[in-house]
């Protein structure tokens, strides 16, 4: 195992000083593809305020049940920890309570794992009852099996990521307290669906066709919501800004119309927790016409970000929906190759209805994008 301390940056700028530790292997993640979920993983953790100073990747068969990493390795990076002043080690996987907690005696710092930062950005994001709701509901059924009362062990590391939310009173809670806020939770987000598919089932009988935007977090699909049809709905650089759905229509002629939606954006391996909390959410996808994937054709690890898109859509059952290819933010200059990159996309997506150049920002390639939505809902060429 190489640590690489590239990430190392100025020292005592940031509350959280992180290392992030993640494992290959030869016949399920490459050396490359975790190097790509770890850039990934950091800057979730950058925007959750912490600093990366470095990143350790140890090739194995398989993660240690107890203690994950080996211990020549956990010896090495601790070393590293000590060198750089590190409080904060973010694994690179989902880790078990027990892991969890060895690890942290080990090391004497707070430990934890990708599922983690992913819920407490979602956390600090949530605003709306219902996002505040189901993220409540994914960090409690998180916390649940994690209980065991190895919480306690944590208190020295108390405060910043990982502990926000519902997460702050876990010390004092026990399983059955947490069940029971599970069950309520539950019943809450019940109700506020029941509304949501009152709306969609009026849209639905009145035959409006929908159209999806998705995409990869921060690819620009609320920016281009609202170059397409002029809903606003927030947008910021950051991960995980838009949590809830938004819809708006977009009229062809007078009394025709199509409506359009802009949803939470994928990422990688996104905890089950948070997943099975959102699924309504996501679902909205699911039934309609045309999706309108946003690319930001600006980033380094778009063919990642393409496949991370690409995986989500397999497991909503989604991936032979018809789908526009928008290749945003072609403002920025950049090395990527177009004819490489167009190639690279249809081979990906079967049932692709195109790929657009566009900038929500500067407002091209947002005529096309509308009147070829227009052909393929409508047949309206004009
Ligand atoms: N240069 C440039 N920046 C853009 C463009 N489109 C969006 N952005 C910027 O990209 C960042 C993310 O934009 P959003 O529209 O919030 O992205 P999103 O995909 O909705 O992000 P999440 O909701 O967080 O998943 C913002 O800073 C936008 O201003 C574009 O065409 N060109
Ligand atoms: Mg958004």
């Amino acid at each position: 195992m190489t640590i690489s301390n590239k990430l190392h940056k100025t020292k005592n700028k940031y509350y959280e000083r992180c290392f992030i530790a993640g494992t290959s292997s030869l016949s399920k993640i490459t050396y490359e593809q975790e190097e790509q979920s770890v850039a990934e993983l950091r800057s979730l953790v950058e925007s959750a305020g912490a600093k990366v100073l470095a990143y350790a990747i140890q090739k194995r068969k398989n993660p240690h049940p107890s203690t994950y990493l080996g211990s020549g390795k956990l010896n090495e990076i601790h070393k590293e920890i000590q060198k750089l002043d590190i409080n904060l080690l973010v694994i690179n996987d989902s880790l078990s309570g027990t892991q969890q907690m060895v690890i942290e005696s080990m090391l004497n710092i707070k430990v934890l794992d990708r599922n983690a930062i992913i819920l407490d950005v979602f956390a600090s994001r949530a605003k709306t009852k219902e996002a505040l709701l189901q993220v409540s509901l994914a960090q409690n059924e998180y916390l649940l099996p994690r209980l065991r009362g190895q919480w306690t062990h944590l208190e020295r590391f108390s405060g910043g990521i990982g502990s926000r939310g519902p997460g702050e009173t876990q010390l004092e809670t026990d399983r059955r307290l947490v069940s029971k806020r599970i069950s309520v939770l539950r019943k809450k987000i019940k109700k506020i669906y029941k509304h949501r598919d009152l709306m969609r089932n009026k849209r639905t009988k009145n035959s409006i066709p929908n159209v999806a935007i998705i995409g990869y977090t921060n690819a620009g699909k609320s920016s281009m919501m609202q170059a397409l049809c002029k809903r606003t709905p927030t947008i910021a650089d950051r991960p995980f800004e838009t949590l809830d759905t938004t819809t708006g229509k977009i009229w062809v002629k007078d009394s025709l119309h199509y409506s359009i939606t802009d949803t939470v954006g994928f990422f990688s391996n996104l905890p089950l927790e948070l997943v099975a909390a959102f699924k309504a959410t996501i679902e909205e996808i699911v039934g309609t016409d045309i999706l309108l994937h946003v690319i930001d054709s600006s980033n380094n690890n778009i063919q990642y970000q393409i496949d991370s898109v690409l995986n989500a859509m397999v497991d909503l059952g989604i991936a032979d929906k018809p789908i526009l290819n928008i290749l945003n933010k072609s403002d920025i200059d950049n090395q990527i190759n177009t004819d490489d990159l167009e190639a690279f996309i249809n081979s990906k997506f079967k049932n692709s209805l195109g790929i657009i150049r566009a900038s929500a920002i500067n407002k091209t390639g947002i005529d096309e994008i509308q009147k070829l939505l227009k052909f393929e809902l409508f047949g309206i060429t004009v």
